[in-house]
């Protein structure tokens, strides 16, 4: 397992390049360049100069997340095609770099979607929450409404100056079945994934979070089954998933460890989070600490181990603790406490595996 973390670039993130450095067993940085609208191609002197950042750092750049897929190619309209030749352009740039996977997600519309950035945990810190009721009683007109009357409303993932589209976004997607979304996502890996091949690049698709429909929008990438289909789209290891534990572990009947021991080889990106699930269907992100969540965290490092897994990880978001101020989900501290977490059990793990392979009687 090869441990990153996620940066949001200078002047971006609160967390420097200096800090993430004294986080034992952190080799590079996942980034990307966010300033640059979806459907556009990343420059090469751009992408050049984040690798010049993280090299003085001793950091590699191999993995970005994300290159975001513009809503056309996912609405399938016509104007798609010139998009798909900006990502194509962008994979080779990337590659140039000497970037090996992309990770991206398919979901109409939104991102990551939560309904509190700061909810109050009993042990005082504050961590990202999804209130099911408040979601799925929001239909798309009311969510229009909601978030044109009210700026506080935090949709993360979506930028304030895309929210002028939102309607017709809303009225596009109406035409938009889920197999149609299917469908839309069919073409682009088949125009892409070639590229990437080429490349020597993974593309690593981020399951939907919450794994399910949301605001009556179509979702995809949600279970075993879905996971199973989207990699027989374009069956090669190019054609890989960003295996994301808290996303998918939302749904109480996603079990990740399997998952993890049936697409073992066409995983390159993986994110290791816990959270806490309510029987409502509400979700508290938490410490990565097992005993704090719903998710078996140790069950899948160990599920790692034992495939030999020589992919990327990060801990996903973290609580915010310490009076940190930072992006929400992204600090330093309980994202560091995640990781040296994972290599706990990782090491263990690995220690054991050793202590079982020495000879049972030692001859002095
Ligand atoms: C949230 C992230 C997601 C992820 C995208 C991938 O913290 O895991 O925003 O980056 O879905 O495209």
């Amino acid at each position: 397992m090869r441990m990153v973390f996620r940066w949001f670039g200078a002047g971006n993130d609160s967390v420097s390049l200096a800090h993430i450095r004294q986080i034992p067993g952190v080799e590079g940085i996942v980034w990307a360049l966010h300033d640059i609208p979806p459907g556009e191609v990343w420059p090469l002197s751009r992408i050049m100069e984040v690798k010049e950042q993280a090299e003085q750092h001793q950091f590699h750049i191999d993995v970005v997340e994300s290159v975001n897929v513009h809503e056309d190619i996912k609405l399938g309209l016509p104007t798609r095609d010139r998009y798909i030749e900006a990502y194509k352009q962008t994979i080779k740039h990337l590659a140039k770099a000497g970037v090996k996977v992309i990770c991206y997600n398919f979901m109409p519309v939104f991102d990551w979607v939560r309904t509190d950035l700061y909810k109050k945990l009993e042990d005082g810190s504050t961590a990202l929450f999804y209130e099911k009721k408040v979601v799925d009683e929001m239909n798309p007109k009311g969510l229009v409404e909601t978030i044109a009357s009210n700026k506080t409303f935090t949709m993360p993932g979506w930028e304030p100056e895309r929210l002028a589209s939102l309607k017709t976004l809303f009225e596009a997607y109406e035409h938009v079945s889920t197999e149609d979304l299917w469908d839309h996502l069919h073409y682009f890996l088949q125009e892409v994934i070639p590229v990437a091949e080429a490349c020597d690049i993974k593309m690593a698709i981020h399951p939907d979070d919450p794994p399910w429909p949301i605001f009556g929008l179509p979702r995809i990438v949600t279970n075993h089954d879905n996971i199973r289909r989207l990699l027989k789209l374009v069956d090669h290891p190019a054609n890989g998933i960003t295996l994301c534990s808290g996303a998918l572990g939302a749904d109480l009947n996603n079990q990740v460890p399997e998952m993890i021991r049936e697409f073992a080889d066409r995983i390159p990106f993986a994110h290791i989070r816990n959270i806490k699930r309510f029987d409502n269907g509400d979700f508290v992100e938490t410490s990565h600490r097992e005993q704090d969540g719903s998710i078996d965290i140790v069950s899948i490092v160990k599920a790692y181990h034992e495939v030999g897994f020589t992919g990327y990880v990060r801990p996903d978001h973290g609580r915010h603790i310490w009076d940190e101020q930072c992006r929400p989900g992204y600090g330093l501290y309980d994202r560091a406490l995640g990781i040296m977490y994972l290599w706990g059990i990782w090491d263990s793990v690995q220690n054991g595996q050793r202590m079982h392979d020495l000879p049972s009687q030692i001859t002095i």
